[in-house]
């Protein structure tokens, strides 16, 4: 018999073993932790004004969404441009909750000074602490809305003042702040602008990837066994190793990474016990599919 007579036992094997298992839980995608949309009356906390800038204000339509959507308008005149908030909702431990991303839109109005924005954030302990975005993100004066990302990375952030760790940072956030600054710096430079700040969100980090997330839904289940087994000695669908091919070596990636919650959890016995049910079917398959599954897996 050659490989192919093998496969199909192979595949209805795995397909036992794959109907069998519980059904993982969903995780999401990076989550929000927070979001400033400007759907209610005021500011939602963000201000300004004591480096010297216009105070901001809430505009009732002209956000993002266009007619209706409110967003948060920072505007000077020969003077910083920066808008914070000491509010909970963007202040105190940032490590407790894994917050690694804020996203945010801006829109710089025509004939504006070209903005170029970075995070500020302040503390422990008081605002002489200060690290800045190490990267500014342009705002061209063209009227348009733009998302952009900023990762509160260690290696995204510079400290240029005071005292202490990334770690001391993360865990006493006392101000946060969004601020144009050519260079990182302790304070601002002056400016000419009108700036448009909507939908300031805080997110958790990212989750670490695996290469056996065959569908890319942020976990490495039974769906993934699944997407294995068809695509096994046909096409790369099933390629955890990088190799080009889905093969052995390819399901022990599977079976390292496999959980039935996130990526990175402990997998549980039921776990174990289909990955033994699907290594027993893999030697049942001989001949050169299977010779190439065991060299590519040592
Ligand atoms: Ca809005
Ligand atoms: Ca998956
Ligand atoms: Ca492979």
């Amino acid at each position: 018999m050659n490989a192919t007579n093998f496969r199909a036992p192979l595949r209805r094997a795995l397909a036992v073993v794959a109907a069998a298992a519980l059904a993982a839980p969903a995780v999401s995608t990076a989550a929000t932790l927070h979001v400033d949309d400007f759907t209610a009356a005021g500011t939602s906390s963000w201000t300004g004004g004591a480096f010297g800038g216009g105070l901001p204000t809430r505009q009732s339509s002209g956000g993002p969404g266009g007619a209706g959507d409110a967003y948060l308008q920072v505007a000077t005149t020969v003077n910083h441009l920066a808008t914070y908030n000491s509010s909970s909702a963007w202040t105190g431990s940032f490590a407790a909750v894994d917050a690694g991303v804020v996203r945010l839109d801006m829109r710089n109005a025509p004939g504006s000074d070209p903005l170029q924005m970075r995070l500020v954030l302040f503390g422990p302990g008081s605002t002489n602490v200060r690290w800045n975005s190490t990267a500014a993100h342009t705002v061209p004066a063209d009227g348009d809305w733009h998302n952009y990302e900023f990762s509160l990375a260690e290696e995204s952030l510079t400290r240029v003042a005071g005292v202490g760790t990334y770690a001391d940072l993360m865990n006493g956030v006392v101000r946060f702040m969004l601020r144009h600054n050519p260079t990182p710096s302790a304070t601002g430079v002056n400016v000419t602008a009108t700036l448009g700040l909507d939908n300031i969100e805080l997110a958790a980090a990212a989750p670490p990837t695996s290469p056996a997330d065959f569908n890319g839904d942020l976990t490495v289940d039974d769906v993934d066994l699944g997407i294995w087994a068809a695509a096994y000695g046909l096409t790369d669908a099933g390629d955890a190793n990088g190799d080009g091919a889905s093969a052995g070596a390819d399901f022990l990636v599977w079976q390292q990474q496999r959980v039935f919650g996130a990526i990175g959890a402990v997998p549980e016995p039921q776990s174990l016990v289909l990955a033994a049910l699907a290594a027993t079917a893999l030697a049942f398959v001989p001949s050169r599919t299977a010779t190439r599954s065991v060299t590519a897996a040592a």
